[in-house]
């Protein structure tokens, strides 16, 4: 695994996100959500974390992320997750994850993400 920049998983995620967002309003409605996450929409099988679409369904997930209840998901709500991950595993916060952090750390940053509350 080779080291993973922060910046370059925060612009991961809004490709993905510009990509499931329709209307281009920057924000992600459920009827966006649902099509990138359940089979059969023009969007199926666009890329979501196959994580995200195993943990229940497309609507349970879409609630957990939406942190403020808008039923919308900014950006920080869509990508909350894979990045307070990161920064679990970036144990000198300098903003890169070297392999050696990683491989240290995913135990016990995967076990924090599992018990965490959703805020
Ligand atoms: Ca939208
Ligand atoms: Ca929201």
């Amino acid at each position: 695994m080779p080291p993973v920049a922060r910046a370059d998983l925060v612009a991961v995620f809004r490709d993905m996100m510009t990509a499931i967002d329709d209307d281009g309003d920057g924000r992600l409605s459920l009827a966006e959500w649902r099509e990138a996450t359940v089979g059969g929409g023009s969007r199926a099988g666009r890329a979501i974390p196959i994580r995200l679409s195993l943990r229940g369904s497309a609507e349970s997930v879409f609630r957990e992320l939406d942190g403020d209840g808008d039923q919308v998901l900014s950006f920080a709500e869509f990508a909350r997750e894979p990045l307070a991950n990161f920064d679990c595993l970036d144990a000198d916060n300098d903003g890169i994850v070297q392999p050696a952090e990683g491989e240290a750390r995913t135990t016990r940053c995967a076990s924090v993400e599992a018990t965490s509350p959703a805020r």
